[in-house]
């Protein structure tokens, strides 16, 4: 069963471009200007032409960011196939059981790569699809600096422990992002990103139904810090 998810503070997602854990200082807007010119039109066209007809997967576009971002950085290591029994990647990990969107991020990449082969990283691919696809389906825009190269290792364990979970209470969701960096306003602004999108009901039925208001949910501290 699935229910749409609402919360109000979506707007805040400007912030996510410029996020500490990504190793910004050698990251840049426009990195690709000269290699590249016209790679990150080529992404916003395709995304544009093709989310307009198809907007629920933005949603699973931007997840997927997130979850790319919180092991080892925006790497695009998300992307990374296991290759046996004993190889399994961050794809194969628990939380990206409802991941949705790898052959749209494959069919960007090959726009780009008709232009400039080999040139534009599938780690700028997929925060530049994520952050096009917000904005088709008329969510904010935000400043997204590249540069950052593809990384080469991808470890289902790292995803399925560093990944925060839906029975995570607040201070376990405080610990995780501050793992990565991200301090408690991240937290609050980043959970804005679920205005859009769907997710399981047993993902969070407990949180409705057996509400403690004691300052340990994440929907209590959120709606306490809105009003
Ligand atoms: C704070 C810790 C977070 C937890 C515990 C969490 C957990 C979840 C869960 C359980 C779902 C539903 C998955 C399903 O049942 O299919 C979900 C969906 C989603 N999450 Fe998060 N999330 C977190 C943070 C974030 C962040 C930081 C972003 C992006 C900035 C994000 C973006 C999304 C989106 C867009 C969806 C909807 C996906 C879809 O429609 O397929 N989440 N999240
Ligand atoms: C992973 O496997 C899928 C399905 O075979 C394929 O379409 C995709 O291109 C592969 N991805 C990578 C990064 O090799
Ligand atoms: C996989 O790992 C197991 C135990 O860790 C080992 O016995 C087996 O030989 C490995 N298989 C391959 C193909 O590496
Ligand atoms: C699995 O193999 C891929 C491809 O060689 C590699 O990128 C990845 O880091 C490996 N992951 C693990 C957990 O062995
Ligand atoms: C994957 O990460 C775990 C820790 O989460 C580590 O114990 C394991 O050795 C890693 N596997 C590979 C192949 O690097
Ligand atoms: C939050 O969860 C952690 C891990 O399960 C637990 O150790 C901690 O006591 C919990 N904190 C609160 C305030 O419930
Ligand atoms: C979190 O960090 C940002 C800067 O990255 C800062 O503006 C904000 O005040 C910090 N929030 C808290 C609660 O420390
Ligand atoms: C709420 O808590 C009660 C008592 O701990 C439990 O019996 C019930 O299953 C919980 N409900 C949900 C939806 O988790
Ligand atoms: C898209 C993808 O790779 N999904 C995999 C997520 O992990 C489960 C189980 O670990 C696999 O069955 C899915 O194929």
């Amino acid at each position: 069963m699935e229910k749409t998810m609402t919360s109000k503070c979506f707007m805040i997602l400007v912030v996510f471009g410029a996020l500490g854990y990504a190793k910004a200082q050698s990251l840049e807007l426009g990195f690709y200007d000269t290699s590249c010119p016209k790679a990150e039109k080529i992404i916003s066209d395709f995304v544009k032409e093709h989310i307009r007809n198809a907007p629920s997967l933005a949603s699973p576009l931007l997840r997927m960011h997130f979850h790319d971002c919180f092991v080892r950085g925006c790497d695009a290591s998300i992307l990374i196939n296991s290759t046996s029994a004993n190889n399994s990647t961050e794809k194969a990990g628990n939380p990206n059981k409802t991941l949705r969107g790898f052959d749209f991020i494959d069919r960007v990449k090959a726009a780009v790569e008709a232009e400039c082969p080999g040139v534009v990283s599938c780690a700028a691919i997929i925060a530049l699809t994520a952050r096009d696809a917000v904005g088709v389906i008329g969510g904010p825009f935000w400043n997204v600096p590249t540069g950052r190269r593809d990384g080469l290792i991808s470890n289902t364990s790292e995803a399925n422990t560093q990944i925060p979970g839906p029975t995570f209470n607040f201070s376990s969701l405080q610990t995780s992002f501050a793992n990565k960096g991200l301090n408690v306003t991240d937290l609050v602004l980043l959970s804005g990103a679920h205005t859009i999108g769907v997710s399981h009901c047993s993902s969070f039925s407990k949180r409705l139904y057996n509400f403690t208001r004691k300052g340990d949910d994440l929907l209590w501290t959120v709606s306490t810090l809105q009003t």
